[in-house]
């Protein structure tokens, strides 16, 4: 099965609107400035008592982990806190200092999540590197160390916003979400053993709701609404109606990049058709497929094979996928982008159009 690579290169946005990107350049140097001092900091909290030994490890693996990322996710809630606060007298180094921190909150919460799907996905590689339990020194201890994670963020909570107004809000919101997001990866597993006969785009729908939209996209900007003091619900609401759509954006061109993607450029290798996943190819697929084709996808559909696999894209191609994929990109892109303007008084618009821009696989 030899056919050219989709490039993941964001077409959609207009040339002149490509400087706003390099911008971000600077703003994730600053971003990344207290990195040391966060890994210094879970380290040490992991040594209290006598636990040496388990700090230098976790200390290793957060490093491994947190490296990689391209920390554009953590640098949303830095540029929406900016972006709600400019102009008064809240903008603070203190403040910004604990902007920063809810970013790298943000950047362990997802290393969890992307450490346990990489398990639950029988992935290979992640951000060019081999996935933290595929490692000959972690194994499955990655369960463990992505528990771990996950606790370094309230650790990092306890110790810098114990004393604020929203640090309740903010345990909250961290909770929830993460709550939420697992149910999605519940959802994702059980859709995942149907026959892909049954997949519908409701239960799609439900999957990236919970799995994508909630963690990935909505607690960062939520999170700077927190720490900002915002508390008109109508800037909540147009928030999560946004970012629920930066879900259905993301998902789909993940869908789309795990099957068309060049590993080069994405840094994982896809498993989603092995894995017998309800993804946006699969269930355009099934709603384009006459009898023939449907009992192609039945017959090849979620085998490990790879001329089954193969079987299954040149019937995406046969059908049109990409061209029909390439239209709903940018139908949805379209979309998301009037919603921005649209949104109430309050809510940060440039920071959500930025974060609409960056929306890249690299990231995930
Ligand atoms: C994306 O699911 C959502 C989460 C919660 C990781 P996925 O398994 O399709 O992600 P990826 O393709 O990055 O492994
Ligand atoms: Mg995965
Ligand atoms: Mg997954
Ligand atoms: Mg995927």
């Amino acid at each position: 099965y030899s056919r050219r690579f989709y490039p993941i290169v964001n077409t959609i946005l207009p040339l002149e609107q490509q400087s706003q990107i390099s911008l971000l350049h600077e703003e994730i140097k600053e971003f990344t400035n207290p990195y040391t001092d966060v890994l210094n900091e879970l380290t040490e909290a992991a040594e209290r008592g006598e636990s040496k030994v388990a700090a230098e490890w976790f200390r290793k693996a957060l490093h491994y982990n947190l490296s990689v990322s391209s920390k554009k996710n953590g640098l949303m809630t830095v540029l929406a806190y900016k972006e709600l606060v400019r102009g008064g007298n809240q903008l603070t180094t203190e403040n910004l200092r604990l902007s920063h921190l809810l970013g790298w909150c943000l950047e362990l919460q997802h290393c969890t999540i992307l450490i346990t799907d990489d398990i639950i996905d029988n992935s290979t590689t992640r951000r060019d590197q081999l996935c933290w339990h595929r490692r000959d020194d972690v194994g499955l201890n990655a369960i463990n160390d992505a528990l771990l994670f996950e606790n370094g963020i309230y650790e990092l909570l306890r110790r810098h916003f114990r004393h604020l107004h929203c640090y309740v809000q903010l345990l909250e919101l961290f909770q929830q979400n993460t709550f939420k997001c697992m149910l999605g990866q519940s959802l994702d597993m059980l859709i995942s053993r149907r026959n892909v006969s049954t997949f519908s785009v409701e239960a799609y729908t439900s999957i990236v709701r919970n799995k994508t939209s909630s963690h990935f996209f909505y607690l960062p900007i939520a999170l700077a609404l927190h720490l900002a003091g915002i508390s008109e619900q109508q800037i909540y609401d147009d928030c999560e109606r946004i970012t629920f759509e930066f879900g259905n954006f993301c998902q789909a061109q993940n869908d789309f990049l795990d099957c068309f993607g060049d590993p080069n450029e994405t840094g994982k290798l896809g498993t989603d058709i092995q894995a017998n996943k309800c993804t946006w190819l699969a269930v355009k697929c099934m709603e384009r497929a006459d009898e023939r084709q449907r009992s192609i996808m039945e017959k090849f559909y979620g085998k490990n094979d790879p001329q089954e696999v193969a079987r299954v894209k040149e019937l995406y191609e046969e059908l049109d996928l990409i061209e029909i994929y390439t239209k709903y990109e940018k139908e949805t892109y379209n979309n998301i982008e009037t919603m921005i303007f649209q949104a109430c008084n309050g809510a940060p618009r440039k920071t959500l159009l930025k974060m609409l821009n960056q929306i890249n696989q690299r990231d995930i």
